[in-house]
């Protein structure tokens, strides 16, 4: 018997639609895949969830609480400080360490490793807590960007930077949240990306976007315009090119808002490397590895100049690297433009042994 024999239609009409999958019942049926699963790595999620619901909060109001404009200190990258950069960071700090499953953080915001008072912890965590920090005054969309590892460490001991610069395909979750019309979580385990919108109503995160497929063509680029004239001849030419062929340029100017529009509805971000800045902006720990993984999750794409993102060695907490992801086609198009020899003989091949991707050539 199913509970809609019992009730009549008006009832029925009136209840409308079953509210849907929650965050959690979505993390429990993952979890039942896992028959060794104890559950530690469900958590760890609910405790991201948890986090950004304070930080969305916290955003909403940033005007009226005094949480708007600048901290007066400078991070690890020599930025100024937004006090929002600090309160997620915060938030998010609080959070995994309260869940008791992470042993260690890397943020954006801090230089060193973070320990946690869990050694005993599993996992790993790099952090982007605020995304977007030139549009947190002007009420312009922003994210959090998250990359978990289980430690290779021994549990018990205080995880070291070998724990965190395992490589991008040893990642075992990524994901946004994205702060802008709505909020929505966006991640991957490896068993591709679904979206989840915030009804702050329920106070849950409910399953809006399952299996996203980033379409393998589109028809926008996003990139900062204003610095064109400093990128490589190659990739001036991709972007005449794409023009040409009628491609609109959108740049909201946070990586993960022009990430998820690209990841929706078809697109190319890039963040190409100039003489001044040979890796360009985007951190390779808690940006690129974390947007790589959903793009080819999603049949995307994302390349640094000539190979993988996710096949890039990291060299530091901190690195950064150049990057275009998005488009399946978009991407090769510009690895083509880029880098022909290097197009046909490597990256594109072991681009897309790995992703699940069919490239017309
Ligand atoms: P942070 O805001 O976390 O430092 O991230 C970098 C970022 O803001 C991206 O989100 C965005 O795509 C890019 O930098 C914008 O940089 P620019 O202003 O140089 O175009």
């Amino acid at each position: 018997m199913t509970v809609q024999s019992t009730l009549n239609d008006s009832i029925m009409a009136a209840l409308g639609l079953p509210i849907g999958t929650t965050l959690d019942r979505f993390i429990k049926r993952q979890q039942s895949q896992y028959p060794s699963a104890v559950g530690d790595f469900s958590q760890l999620i609910r405790d991201i969830a948890l986090a950004s619901k304070i930080v969305n909060r916290e955003i909403n109001r940033a005007g009226l609480s005094g949480l708007a404009g600048m901290a007066g200190s400078t991070n690890v990258q020599g930025e100024m400080q937004q006090k929002l950069d600090l309160s997620a960071h915060i938030r998010f700090l609080r959070a995994l360490n309260n869940g008791g499953e992470v042993a260690a953080i890397v943020s954006e915001e801090e230089e060193e490793i973070i320990h946690t008072d869990h050694p005993e912890g599993k996992y790993v965590v790099a952090l982007d807590p605020l995304d977007g920090s030139s549009n947190f005054d002007t009420n312009v969309s922003v994210g959090t960007i998250f990359s978990i590892y289980r430690r290779t460490s021994m549990i018990g001991t205080a995880p070291t930077a070998a724990d965190f610069l395992q490589g991008g395909r040893r990642q075992v979750a990524a994901g946004y949240v994205l702060y802008g019309p709505s909020t929505m979580l966006v991640f991957t385990t490896g068993n591709g990306v679904n979206g989840f919108t915030y009804d702050p109503s329920l106070g849950e995160f409910m399953l809006s976007h399952p299996q996203i497929q980033c379409p393998a063509q589109g028809s926008v680029y996003s990139c900062n315009d204003g610095y064109v004239d400093a990128y490589d001849e190659s990739v001036r030419h991709y972007l005449t090119r794409c023009r040409e062929q009628g491609c609109s340029a959108r740049y909201i100017g946070a990586f993960v808002a022009d990430f998820h529009r690209n990841l929706l509805k078809g697109g190319l971000y890039m963040y190409p490397g100039t003489q001044q800045q040979p890796d360009g902006k985007i951190r390779l720990l808690y940006e690129a590895f974390p947007m790589a993984w959903l793009a080819e999750q999603a049949s995307g794409l994302a390349v640094a100049n000539t190979k993988a993102i996710l096949d890039v060695t990291p060299r530091g907490l901190h690195a950064r690297t150049p990057i275009f992801a998005g488009s399946a086609q978009m991407v090769t198009d510009v690895l083509n433009a880029t880098n022909p020899k290097n197009a046909n003989s490597l990256s594109s091949q072991s681009v897309l042994q790995h992703s699940s991707v069919t490239v017309a050539k």
